[in-house]
């Protein structure tokens, strides 16, 4: 069978008929009432306050099973956790790279609030957050216990602020150089070794000790997984699932850049695109991410056993979530650093036990920059002045209430995407934008920002542009970084 091809409205379309069904019925036992005193936190109080898994994947788009963004993924541990609470079918990136990512959504502080845009950016250098609590440490100021396992922030800047106990990212075994397959930046192939020793299945482990451990305190629990980041490997069984000739392909349009602008072009990677096309292994490289995909899952699903045999589960949130998108072709772009759908997108689920009812899909668009506003409020916390983001835990209780906030994605200095249901709006540095319709065109292919008749929705998305982008903060780079 040769490689087929998919809408990505198909892929949707599967979504939403999929979650759809569930009984309605709530788990476990309310958590605390948001007004109650953290001051019996950490006196015990009856019922106890809710522990937090956060579980982070690094560079996974939505080829998940239960996002609906590729029909071959192959994903039934994070299929399970998403059927315990909501699912956010639009859910975005604060920025598409992994270190402002992290740090807007760890500091509750979008890039173009703290200057962090890039990778050489440690967000301790800017002056907006050099000294703010971030979500854990503030958890941590309030009698909770904070530790983490694996990639939470960039790997250069783990932060010690933010965790009691936090065990780095092992490198674990790796590739023999003669198994791989390179084109270009991409390198793909089965790994030889134990599963046990490579690096996702060492964080799972960390995760697990901690939730076999006696805690005396409601505990936050970080596990970053560093799958699918380059390079893809897993052991082979992965592979196996995934016979390049029986996998599905995105849609390219291969004149999908002649109408965008500048900026958006030169960040595209179109060369890498064209050596991956001129090799002929596209349905090679897609089926290794998917590989990928599927061996970070079944780490996830060790986590969750473990959770469940922890006596934990019915008092602790689970937030599952990935830093942002991947192209892998689409846009003919093969990375991430874009403010495109493929990059912008970010799976995003919480399971909120008392508060969100099981398989159940929330359609609005929400920010990852939500989650410290969200969490705060979960965990009975009182709001805290100045973050970027808001609660979304209005509709974790009624998924399908009304919203009216888009989704901002900012990415370098002065560039930034605004989100709603339907549309896409970005204004680049330069002035220059674009305008997509997902109901007409859910694979961005025709920029619409010079059609008269979206002049009405451009004014009422740029009313969510920043007011100003904040000063570059200072960058540091740390032997082996490249510089511009
Ligand atoms: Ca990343
Ligand atoms: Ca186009």
């Amino acid at each position: 069978m040769s490689p087929t091809k998919l809408d990505r409205r198909d892929f949707l379309g599967r979504l939403v008929g999929g979650a759809a069904a569930a009984g309605l019925s709530r788990i476990a036992r309310p958590l605390m009432a948001a007004t109650e005193p953290m001051a019996a936190l950490a006196d015990g109080a009856p019922g106890g306050c809710p522990n937090v898994l956060f579980i982070v994947s690094d560079d996974l788009n939505d080829w998940v099973g239960t996002f609906g963004g590729h029909p071959n993924a192959h994903t039934h541990n994070i299929d399970r956790l998403c059927r315990g609470g909501v699912t956010f079918q639009r859910a975005y990136t604060p920025s598409p790279l992994c270190n402002p990512a992290r740090a807007a959504i760890m500091t509750g502080k979008m890039p173009s609030t703290t200057g962090v845009y890039d990778n050489r950016q440690p967000f301790r250098l800017s002056p907006v957050v050099k000294d703010a609590a971030t979500l854990p440490q503030y958890l941590m100021q309030q009698g909770y216990y904070a530790a983490a396992g694996g990639k939470i922030y960039h790997m250069k800047y783990p932060d010690p602020p933010s965790w009691n106990d936090y065990e780095s990212l092992s490198m674990g075994a790796q590739p023999d150089e003669d198994d791989m397959t390179a084109v270009g930046k991409l390198k793909w192939g089965p790994i030889d070794k134990p599963e046990g020793a490579t690096a996702d299945a060492i964080v799972a482990d960390y995760t697990i000790r901690q939730l076999e451990r006696k805690h005396d305190q409601p505990f936050f629990l970080g596990c970053g997984f560093k799958k699918p980041h380059l390079p893809w490997f897993a052991p082979a069984k992965y592979f196996e699932m995934f016979p390049p000739d029986k996998i599905t392909l995105p849609p390219i349009k291969d004149d999908d850049l002649d109408d965008v602008p500048p900026i958006a072009r030169k960040w595209a990677k179109t060369e890498l695109h064209q050596a991956v096309m001129d090799a002929g292994r596209r349905p090679e490289a897609v089926a290794a991410y998917l590989a990928t995909v599927s061996y970070m899952d079944a780490q996830v699903g060790r986590v969750l056993d473990a959770l469940d045999a922890s006596g934990y589960a019915d008092n602790t949130i689970i937030v599952f979530w990935g830093d942002h998108g991947w192209h892998l072709g689409e846009k003919r772009h093969w990375a991430k650093c874009t403010l495109w759908e493929e990059a912008a997108r970010a799976p995003l689920t919480i399971v909120a036990p008392g508060v969100t009812s099981p398989n159940t899909v929330c359609p609005r668009t929400v920010s990852l920059i939500d989650l410290y506003p969200t969490l705060m409020e979960l965990c009975g916390l009182e709001a805290k002045p100045g973050l970027d983001g808001v609660s979304l835990v209005p509709l974790l209780k009624d998924p399908q209430r009304p919203w009216d906030r888009p989704a901002v994605t900012d990415f370098k200095y002065g560039n930034t995407s605004v989100r709603s249901e339907r549309w896409r709006y970005t204004r680049y540095a330069d002035g220059t934008e674009e305008v997509y319709d997902h109901d007409a065109d859910p694979m961005e292919w025709t920029n619409l920002a010079d059609d008269p008749a979206c002049a009405e929705v451009k004014t009422d998305l740029a009313r969510w542009l920043p007011k100003r982008y904040a000063p570059e903060a200072p960058h540091r780079y740390l032997p082996g970084d490249r510089r511009p």
